[in-house]
């Protein structure tokens, strides 16, 4: 069986650490019975800089002809913030209705973690099931003078949306008199002298009730007797309060997992507190993105965190570490997670038996303690990291 594959590399360590993860897959496959047809794509920063296009209608359908997508990173200083985000990765996100985000953050042996708080012997096995198309992700947002009108459209699978958005900024509600860091406009109560700018939060009651579902699954499937769900319902009613409503009635269907709703500030305030009461956390789009970050940070850093981005129909997997320009071409960096990446694309491809070998020598490797990435401690570069899963997978 040969599948084809979508691969980009991206930005920053992307390149170095997709590289590692194709010699560890490319070898799975010969040990059990597969190939891999790799398609490479040039998208991401170089591509834009030199062709002044971020990612072309044509690569939608060039894409949705492979199976999957490997992807590195997305991030560059030469690139302004945004644009290569918005435009690229989660282009591809909500064109193909990626909506599900897993993130898993389990513990590795031996790994060093900044907290005390696993017990000895024990583990974390956290999965982050992390909304990923809506919330404050909508892409829909400006900025003004004095206000702001302008129209705005966004597509999804789900539904399309298009406005206008008007809103003018008006003298004072509260006037408490000038203000330290006000402009002297300001001061004199001119508010059209007032730089704004804003971004819209939205959910749809589809949005969130589908990725409930999921993560209740999860949940069951892990044979979890609880879900942690991430909200503000608090100071931001309108928004997650919605969220909220919604999740509780899909809990209705899973009577046997309660759901503890915490908000986010506190959901990270317990998280290394208590980090053996988590198992599934469901979150929006931006409390995900966030959270996610941290429960790596409990497993012993980013370089060990991967992720699958799924829809109904289509998925793309990518380490969750961005691009880390600051060690790109150095072989500083970790390709762990992206191995990791590769090895739920296979599990997703049904080659369970090679996702299932492929973590098992991380594991291995990680028991060891030797040779290990700068990351963790140790001063082996990217590419020995990478010969030495490539190795342990060949030889058996
Ligand atoms: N490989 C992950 C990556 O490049 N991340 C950049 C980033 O900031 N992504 C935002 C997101 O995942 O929502």
């Amino acid at each position: 069986m040969d599948y084809d594959i979508a691969v980009v590399p991206g930005d920053g360590i992307g390149p170095e650490v997709i590289d590692q993860a194709l010699r560890v897959l490319t070898a799975a496959g010969s040990r059990f019975g597969f190939g891999l047809k790799l398609n490479e794509f040039p998208y991401g920063a170089n591509h834009y800089l030199k062709t002044g296009v971020i990612l072309p209608e044509s690569a939608f359908s060039e894409l949705a002809a492979c199976k999957a997508i490997l992807f590195g990173a997305v991030g560059d200083p030469r690139v302004p913030m945004g644009p290569l985000e918005q435009e690229f990765l989660l282009a591809i996100r909500f064109r193909f209705d990626l909506y599900v985000n897993l993130r898993p953050a389990k513990s590795f042996p031996k790994t060093k973690v900044p907290i005390n708080t696993i017990p000895e012997g024990q583990g974390l096995d956290i999965l982050v099931v992390r909304e990923n198309t809506e919330d404050f992700y909508m892409g829909l947002g400006g900025r003004g003078l004095g206000g702001f009108e302008g129209s705005f459209q966004a597509k999804r699978r789900l539904y399309g949306l298009t406005g206008d958005l008007k809103f003018q900024a008006a003298p004072n509600g509260h006037p408490t008199g000038p203000q330290a860091g006000q402009t002297a406009g300001q001061a004199a109560n001119r508010p059209q002298d007032e730089e704004f700018a804003f971004s819209l939060g939205l959910l749809s009651a589809t949005g969130c009730r589908r990725i409930a579902a999921k993560a209740f699954e999860f949940a069951k499937s892990r044979g979890d007797k609880a879900l942690h769900v991430a909200s503000k319902a608090n100071a931001v009613p309108q928004l997650y309060g919605f969220w909220d409503a919604k999740v509780n009635e899909v809990a209705a269907n899973y009577p046997d997992v309660a759901l503890k709703r915490m908000n986010i500030d506190n959901l990270c305030y317990q998280l290394p507190r208590s980090p053996m009461d988590f198992g599934v956390i469901l979150c929006p789009n931006l409390f995900g993105d966030i959270v996610s970050d941290l429960a790596s940070s409990l497993i012993g850093g980013l370089g060990l965190a991967p992720s699958a981005n799924l829809g109904d129909d289509f998925a793309f997997f990518e380490p969750v570490h961005g691009s880390a320009p600051d060690i790109a071409g150095t072989g500083k960096a970790n390709p762990l997670a992206a191995i990791l990446s590769g090895a739920l694309l296979l599990r997703y491809l049904g080659e369970t038996q090679a996702a299932e070998a492929i973590e098992g020598e991380v594991q291995a490797y990680l028991a060891k303690g030797a040779d290990l990435p700068f990351e963790l401690g140790g001063q082996t570069p990217v590419e020995k990291v990478g010969q030495i899963l490539t190795a342990a997978i060949s030889a058996k």
